[in-house]
């Protein structure tokens, strides 16, 4: 009697285990390899929100020529200009897939960063990036 239940115990937790293993693959292999994307694709003038990156971080643009940032996660982003930018703008929240546009008029160099993922410096830390704009 004893020894029945033992190996009842021990062959529910065999088939938990199975289970757990086969379970645990399926989620990452269908993505496709958005490489942390999130769906959202970088181009000459889109920057993609990552998990807590700018991608590509350094985009060098021409005056005039509007820039839009994706948010490609789930979470909450910023795009605020540092204080070394040649001008301010902010994005304040952008939500998981939102979008936020802004246009430089002026050649420069335009450093920012999130509120939420990075802190303000010369250059900013952590998730942040620079627009640079030619005449
Ligand atoms: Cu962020």
């Amino acid at each position: 009697m004893r020894s029945s239940v033992i190996t009842l115990a021990s062959g529910a937790a065999g088939v938990l285990l199975l289970a757990a293993c086969g379970g645990s693959t399926s989620p990452y292999g269908g993505g496709g390899g958005g490489g942390g994307g999130g769906g959202c694709t970088p181009t000459a003038t889109k920057v993609c929100m990552a998990a807590a990156t700018f991608n590509p971080t350094n985009l060098t643009i021409t005056a005039g020529t509007p820039v839009t940032w994706q948010n490609g996660t789930a979470i909450t982003h910023t795009v605020t200009s540092s204080a070394s930018s040649t001008e301010a703008f902010s994005s304040g929240s952008v939500a998981g897939g939102g979008t936020f546009n802004h246009t430089f008029p002026t050649a420069g160099t335009y450093n920012y960063f999130c509120t939420i993922h990075g802190a303000d410096g010369t250059p900013p830390i952590g998730m942040h990036g620079t627009i640079t704009v030619q005449p």
